[in-house]
């Protein structure tokens, strides 16, 4: 970082190591902020694809960010020595349970044979507590030759949501900390000259690196925790949607997760892992992390078992069901499959020799089928895997007139209406934690009192429609005492 006034006009120049879900929208934010930005990527093809103006990732924003982007992206990684800030955003994935830290150690060397002094090094991919410290700070020292204490080294735990449209990388607080004051402040004031959102300063690396690994992990730990209700609830005959969406209308101290066929992606089933493996190492047992992994990993079974037993109350023996398994994504419209739950469920079927097709928009390539009806028309049974909006256009009619005998909807995408209408049609109808008794049952004795309080002035907009859309009934305040007396007088007459 060159200190003296005469260079401030000149625009600071970024490297951007990895252009994937995280790089890329960060590249293309530097850019649009004017700094003069390189993406750096090994990828040949996805270059190609960025510098023709195409968005290698499914994603309107990007998409629209690249038009006329001053974004140089290359495979060069030379663009690093150009660099007064360098920015890491490898992947970090695990296998079978154990961080692999490869791509980070790799992108570490590179940086480290090519860096300045003055540049600063920033990580925002993914580690557990310690990486910066006792494997990327060696790494630079010992490749650059500068000693550690005059390497400025941050970490910026990403929170890139993929498909995420309201929180984009430019709105989402973020948390920074770094190996001393300098680099901290210099972290900061980057951070805060890009996004439009907090920058808060943490006292040191591990502190950063625990947030996101602890963010993450609370979501593993909720999405667990409303898998192993839903389960419960299933055999005790209660919706957990209905109860979720009900304890969501406490103002605090409730935050809404939804069980389904199981949790996927690069980061909320696997983040926990590096904190559990770093505490190992550290003689502590995260017990609790363990339990939550091992109630989401057993999602998709429970999801094909309860397929297999639906199916089995309609005549349909395991050895002839067919299955259309809708969704490889591991979450509703993106093009992403990495430790998608829907792969557990295809190994699952196939361990029991049950026959499936497998449909999805965003990944033809490795469907069975090219569309929907061809996938109906070969299915006695369908398993929603991921909730894409493409599939909301399903009718019951369609079902029906495919001899679809038995829905397993894995992401509780129906509304209580088309559940009806399933029904009614004679197709049954099991979602996670909405055993086939609940939905319909409960609504009759409500939809024979008019609840219809459209008219009432003090409720609003979502109010009615919520009275409309889920079945559970809330009435806000009636404050004119005439009308309280005119819906009691209506409710006896019934
Ligand atoms: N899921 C549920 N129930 C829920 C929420 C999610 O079963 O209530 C499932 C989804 O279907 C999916 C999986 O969990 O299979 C993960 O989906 P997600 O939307 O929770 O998370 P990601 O992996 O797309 O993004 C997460 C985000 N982290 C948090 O929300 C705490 C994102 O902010 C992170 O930046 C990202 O991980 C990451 O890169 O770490």
């Amino acid at each position: 970082m060159n200190k003296d006034n005469k260079n401030l006009d000149k625009p600071l120049t970024v490297s951007i190591v990895g252009l994937g879900y995280v790089g890329l929208p960060l590249a293309l934010l530097c850019a649009e902020k004017g700094y003069k930005t390189y993406g750096i990527d090994l990828d040949q093809s996805k270059i190609d694809t960025i510098k023709s103006g195409k968005s290698p990732i499914v994603d309107a924003q990007i998409e629209k960010d690249l038009q006329n982007s001053s974004l140089i992206a290359t495979t060069d990684v030379g663009a690093i020595a150009k660099a007064d800030i360098i920015i890491v955003c490898v992947p970090t994935p695990v296998i079978s349970k154990t961080p692999n830290l490869e791509p980070l150690k790799r992108a570490t060397r590179t940086v480290g044979q090519l860096m300045r002094k003055s540049a600063i090094v920033i990580i925002e991919s993914t580690i557990n507590p310690g990486v910066s410290e006792e494997i990327v700070m060696p790494e630079l020292s010992s490749i650059s030759g500068f000693p550690p204490q005059q390497i400025l080294l941050a970490h910026c735990p990403e929170r890139i949501n993929p498909g995420d449209k309201k929180w984009t990388v430019r709105k989402i607080n973020r948390v920074v900390g770094a190996n001393s004051p300098m680099a901290l402040r210099i972290a900061k004031l980057f951070y805060e000259s890009i996004i439009e959102a907090d920058i808060t300063a943490m006292g040191n690396l591990k502190e950063a690196e625990a947030v996101k690994v602890v963010e993450n992990s609370f979501r593993n730990i909720n999405i667990a925790f409303v898998n192993e209700l839903a389960m419960s609830f299933n055999k005790l005959g209660i919706n957990v949607n209905n109860v979720i969406t009900g304890a969501s209308t406490k103002p605090f101290a409730f935050m809404p997760h939804f069980p389904g066929c199981g949790v996927g992606g690069h980061c909320i089933p696997v983040d926990p892992y590096y904190l559990i493996d770093y505490a190992q190492k550290h003689g502590f047992e995260h017990k609790f992390l363990k339990l939550a992994g091992e109630i989401n990993h057993n999602m998709p079974r429970y999801a094909v078992d309860q397929l297999v037993s639906e199916a089995l109350k309609v005549g349909i023996s395991t050895d002839k069901l067919e299955v259309g398994l809708l969704g490889l994504s591991y979450k509703s419209d993106v093009d992403d499959d990495r430790e998608s739950p829907s792969y557990e469920m295809i190994d699952i079927m196939n361990e029991s020799d049950i026959k499936y097709e497998i449909y999805d928009p965003h990944f033809l390539r490795k469907s069975t089928t090219t569309n929907l009806q061809e996938t109906l028309e070969r299915s006695n049974a369908l398993l929603i895997a991921t909730a894409h909006s493409a599939y909301e256009q399903i009718t019951v009619a369609e079902l029906f007139n495919n001899k679809i005998k038995v829905v397993l909807d894995g992401r509780n995408t129906m509304s209580p209406e088309k559940v009806k209408a399933l029904r009614e049609a004679g197709i049954r109808y099991v979602g996670v934690g909405t055993s086939a008794q609940t939905t319909a049952v409960q609504q009759p004795p409500a939809s024979t009192i008019d609840t219809d309080f459209s008219d009432t002035p003090n409720l609003s907009e979502k109010d009615v429609n919520n009275d409309k859309k889920e079945p559970v009934t809330q009435v806000k305040r009636v404050t004119n005492k005439s009308k309280l007396n005119a819906f009691i007088d209506n409710f006896t007459k019934v």
